[in-house]
């Protein structure tokens, strides 16, 4: 048996593989909602090296809203767990020391909102994906018909706590305003256009709904005090697997019950607007510039836009993997033929063609067993941000390999004789979109049906599109990729 990791464990590891930090000089002075493989892989590796480099000890102070498996893991090993880079030719693995505690959002509520009134406390950060954010899919506003942020803006009567991240938020704010409303920022770090923005919108769009007593001058304080800044992550995260653990063990001589791995490359982009302090992420290689949204547009459409194409006609082709995709006759071909109709949409002076070249080694790397199905998921929320601008603007003839995408997504999304969907992915949606498929026979009808429950009404209204796709289906269901 090797030892488990912890403090304890560090002295017997190699330099390289010890964390950057000493571990006890970190104060809790971010606070992470959603502690997925992502963040431990990206934020929580640049607050680490931040700290290194400035020597000042933000320490992050972590927080799952739903599982308690990365808490627990977290709190038995002195908050420390392991990032493994697998950089085609190998893999190397290292020590992180970034979290200061780990908690949930319940039944940890009073610690969170403790956090919230701390001086010391300047910064929240939010991997929560997609549906975290409760938005609508027509408006990108807050879904006050979602049951969950009702039943949260009813606890708000009594100050009871919140269940959903949104109502955490608000509550947060509710108590640093109240506790003297020093400023913050909250970061959202998910895949999203304007994701600070969309935040900033949920996070208002719950307080005005609240019943809060000080719920407007919450409102208005937060127009000052409180920063939403933009940002663009980018790391691919595959999910761990039994393989990556025995690894992880054999490298560091000691049992990480929570590794993570991923690419070598990692960007992070950030808009220059903060409202408080925050780490110099800049000396950890982050990048701060007065607009996001060219950078945001490029991420979202090329790199997610062609990782979702992958997933579902990958699947549909049999193919499990990323580079499996990246293997077949059609792989690249996808991948820079989605790049081809993309490009004309983004702003001028990006420079798509190295984009294109980086993104077809990155999904190339033999060392990454990134799984389609991770990439599936949530597809109702995801195709909305990564082809349905272009789609909207090039029509289905201007964009046919996006065109040929959405019906591998439709395909996707049909109902499995267990009652989930075909491939095994999973989706917030997942009841509506199966009911779309009552009506099997008509294809045109279930595809305008999808699209309406993605959000994209004026999509399900554009009848040369909703045929073209409803032709494709067939073949991509046989499992055919015929690329145009
Ligand atoms: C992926 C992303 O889950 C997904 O749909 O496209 O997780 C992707 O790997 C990251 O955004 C890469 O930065």
């Amino acid at each position: 048996m090797t030892p488990a990791l912890g403090l304890a464990a560090l002295s017997a590891l190699t330099t390289a593989q010890r964390p950057l930090v000493d571990p006890r000089e970190l104060r809790s002075r971010v606070l992470h909602i959603g502690l997925g493989a992502f963040q431990r892989a990206h934020q929580a590796v640049y607050t680490e090296a931040a700290t290194a480099a400035a020597g000042v000890g933000w320490g992050i102070a972590g927080v799952a809203p739903g599982s308690a498996a990365t808490v627990e893991g977290l709190r038995a090993q002195d908050n420390l767990y392991s990032v493994t880079d697998l950089a085609p030719d190998g893999a190397s693995t290292r020590v992180v020391a970034a979290f200061t505690e780990a908690l949930r959002l319940q039944p940890d509520a009073d610690r969170v909102r403790a956090l919230f009134t701390s001086d010391d406390l300047t910064t929240v950060t939010l991997t929560i994906t997609e549906k975290g954010y409760h938005r609508r899919g027509d408006t990108g506003g807050l879904d006050l018909t979602s049951a969950a942020i009702a039943e949260d803006l009813a606890r708000t009567a009594d100050d009871r706590s919140a269940h959903t991240v949104v109502g955490a938020l608000a509550a947060g704010l509710v108590a640093r305003y109240r506790a003297g409303g020093a400023p913050i920022d909250i970061v959202s770090c998910d895949n999203m256009t304007a994701n600070g923005a969309a935040t900033a919108r949920a996070v208002r769009e719950f307080l005005t709904a609240s019943s809060f007593a000080d719920r407007d001058a919450v409102l208005a304080w937060s127009q000052t005090s409180v920063g939403f800044p933009n940002t663009v992550v980018d790391r691919i995260v595959p999910t761990t697997t039994d393989d990556d653990r025995t690894a992880v063990a054999a490298a560091l001589g000691v049992t990480d019950r929570i590794p993570v791995v991923g690419e070598p490359y990692r960007q992070w982009v950030l808009e220059d607007s903060f409202a408080a302090p925050r780490p110099a992420w800049e000396l950890a290689g982050a990048g701060f510039v007065d607009d996001v949204a060219p950078y945001q547009l490029m991420k979202l459409r090329m790199l997610n836009g062609s990782h979702s194409a992958m997933a579902y006609l990958g699947l549909a082709a049999g193919c499990r993997t990323v580079a499996d995709v990246l293997s077949t006759s059609w792989g690249e071909k996808l991948v820079r033929g989605l790049a081809a109709e993309v490009a004309p949409t983004l702003p001028g002076a990006l420079d798509v063609p190295a984009y294109t070249d980086a993104l077809v080694a990155r999904f190339s790397n033999p060392s990454m067993r990134d799984q389609l199905r991770r990439i599936g998921c949530d597809g109702s929320l995801k195709v909305g941000e990564r082809w349905f601008g272009v789609l909207r603007r090039l029509g289905a003839s201007g964009a046919p390999v996006l065109t040929l995408a959405l019906a591998g997504w439709v395909n996707a999304t049909r109902p499995a004789a267990d009652g989930g969907q075909w491939f095994g992915t999973t989706d917030p949606a997942g009841t509506a979109l199966a009911e779309n498929w009552r009506d099997a026979d008509d294809p045109v009808a279930v595809v305008a049906a999808l699209l309406r429950t993605a959000g994209a009404d004026d999509l399900a209204g554009d009848a040369e599109l909703v045929r073209t796709v409803a032709a494709l289906l067939p073949a991509v269901q046989a499992g055919r990729i015929d690329l145009p």
